[in-house]
């Protein structure tokens, strides 16, 4: 008896070797791999790899499995699998794929989808003015809220792939928009007609996109694989897909793609190259053009490339990898982030080469700065994401000329041209709940509000007349609150699922000084 015990104690601890080893990716085939695809990359689910999971682990991950989640077609799986499957597969999904995946220009033209109902509209469905809109990206629950920027009504609510990600790009008329998710779905939706029009995978694990200067293309930045694909806006089609590599071979992550209207171009942050890439847009691309359009290499076969220079690409070598850029009126330099986070590097894009350093510490989110005059200077602001403060530095000569004191650190910065006022958000700490309200003259706090105490508070966004600021209460019982801009009295709240980034159609494609870009 007592070795009959035994032998089955040694036949579980066998049977648990056997299954802390291979069985999370049985299990992983059999719970998971008809949302998520069996190689993890993402199907009606999104993809289950780090790259896409980001801080999504342990505990945490755990609990999604275990729980589901609410208003998505993820079951909780708490009843069905025991508490080490559960964490067996949390630790599954968060280890790196064992292969590098490709996704080439085939690959991506078979997710491409267009609605066979759409039919574009004449003119807009809607009598408010198709300027004034203004995009709500709500995370909760992965919607995007089209609200009418003259009464605050919402027009539309239409699902977005899983978790959005940066600003969605409009066409320069303002009519369309195009949205991005992490797992590199393009969504493209018609806003006077309020439906949407059809979606791509255009990269595996993405970062952002850009608009061409002409609403021709759009650029997809991965982080997987290492590419930049490039579509048609048209009919999302793909056009190419630039294999990224820095001058000496090596792959390297797109970090960020900018548009940048004045040159003509797209605008690269490479992740493992000391490099910066300017891809043209136009064969006359930019004010460099006359001096540096022989420089371009060939981003196309060489006849072509030789013959219209579209999609060419100019290397700018840098002493070190920059990401985050803020670029300055007229896209003459751009300031980037080191990877320490501790300083700026000014980089002027005619003449290709570092010109300035700041001092930043505490990693400064410069994609969230913006530009306005004070007191007869030009000046940009940034917030940081490690320390309580906002560096105004004047763009003239790249002198930091004050460091605003907050009650933490923020993540989003917006302002107006008919505004007096910068909004800057302390994003994160115990001070989340807070916007601070600076004048841009005195360069002072003279407010701060706190319509949600507790609760993240943060991203501003302007109507295209500056008379109302609109703010997130950043929550999944989070609300949208429409701010007098003047008086910075409350106007109205409107209830919406952990509303992100807010996105104005006028203010984006004029790119007011008070947007990032
Ligand atoms: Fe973002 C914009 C990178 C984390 C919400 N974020 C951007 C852009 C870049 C970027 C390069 C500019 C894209 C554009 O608009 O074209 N973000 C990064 C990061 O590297 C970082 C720190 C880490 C990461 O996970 O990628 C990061 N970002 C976040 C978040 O955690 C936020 C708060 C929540 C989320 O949804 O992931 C977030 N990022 C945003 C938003 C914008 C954005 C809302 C657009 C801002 C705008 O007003 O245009």
């Amino acid at each position: 008896m007592t070795r009959f015990i035994a032998s089955i104690s040694l036949l579980c601890i066998l049977a648990g070797q056997a299954y802390a080893g291979s069985d999370a990716a049985t299990l992983f085939q059999e719970h998971c791999s008809s949302c998520h695809a069996p190689t993890r990359l993402g199907g009606t689910g999104p993809a289950l790899i780090p790259e896409s999971l980001g801080k999504l682990k342990g505990n945490t991950l755990e609990s999604v499995i275990t729980n589901g989640r609410p208003a998505t077609q993820m079951p909780a799986f708490g009843d069905t699998l025991s508490k080490g499957d559960i964490s067996a597969l949390a630790s599954y999904v968060t280890t790196p794929l064992a292969f590098e995946p490709s996704w080439t220009a085939d690959d991506i033209t078979s997710t491409r989808t267009l609605d066979t109902s759409y039919k574009p509209a004449e003119r807009p469905v809607f009598s408010g003015d198709p300027m004034n809109i203004t995009l709500v990206v709500e995370t909760g629950d992965h919607h995007v809220s089209v609200l009418d920027g003259d009464n605050f009504s919402i027009l539309d609510r239409f699902a977005t792939p899983f978790a959005v990600h940066g600003g969605p790009k409009f066409s320069p008329d303002g009519r369309y928009v195009f949205i991005m998710s992490r797992d590199g779905w393009v969504q493209k939706y018609d806003i006077w007609s309020l439906k949407e029009v059809g979606r791509i995978r255009a990269g595996l694990n993405s970062r952002n996109i850009a608009m061409s200067h002409d609403g021709q293309w759009l650029a997809v930045a991965n982080y997987l694989p290492d590419t930049l694909t490039i579509i048609s806006t048209r009919d999302l089609s793909v056009i190419k897909v630039i294999d990224v590599k820095g001058k000496d071979g090596t792959p390297s992550r797109v970090s960020a793609v900018y548009q940048a209207p004045d040159r003509k171009s797209f605008v690269l942050a490479l992740k493992d190259a000391p490099e910066i890439w300017e891809v043209a847009t136009s064969p006359d691309a930019g004010p460099y053009h006359d001096g540096f359009v022989h420089s371009f290499e060939s981003g196309m076969e060489e006849s072509l490339a030789a013959e219209r220079g579209l999609f060419a690409r100019r290397r700018i070598m840098i002493s070190a990898p920059l990401d985050d850029f803020f670029f300055t009126p007229g896209y003459r330099n751009l300031i980037g982030s080191n990877r320490a986070g501790d300083k700026g590097v000014v980089v002027n894009l005619d003449v290709g080469r570092e010109i300035a350093e700041l001092p930043l510490p505490g990693m400064p989110h410069l994609g969230s700065g913006i530009t306005w005059e004070s007191q007869g200077r030009h000046v940009m602001a940034t917030p940081h994401l490690k320390e309580g403060i906002l560096s105004v530095i004047d763009i003239d000569n790249w002198t930091l000329i004050k460091t605003i004191k907050m009650d933490g650190p923020g993540f989003f910065l917006r302002s107006h041209e008919s505004s007096p006022y910068v909004w800057a958000d302390v994003f994160f700490g115990p001070h989340k709940d807070e916007m601070h309200i600076i004048d841009k003259q005195s360069l002072e706090i003279v407010k701060t509000l706190n319509p949600a105490p507790g609760k993240t508070v943060a991203h501003t966004e302007f109507t295209r007349d500056g008379r109302y600021a609109l703010v997130s209460v950043w929550e999944d019982d989070g609300a949208v609150i429409v701010y007098d801009a003047k008086t910075l009295e409350e106007v109205k709240r409107l209830p919406m699922r952990k509303p992100a980034g807010k996105y104005n159609v006028w203010n984006k494609i004029t790119f007011s000084d008070g947007t990032s870009h």
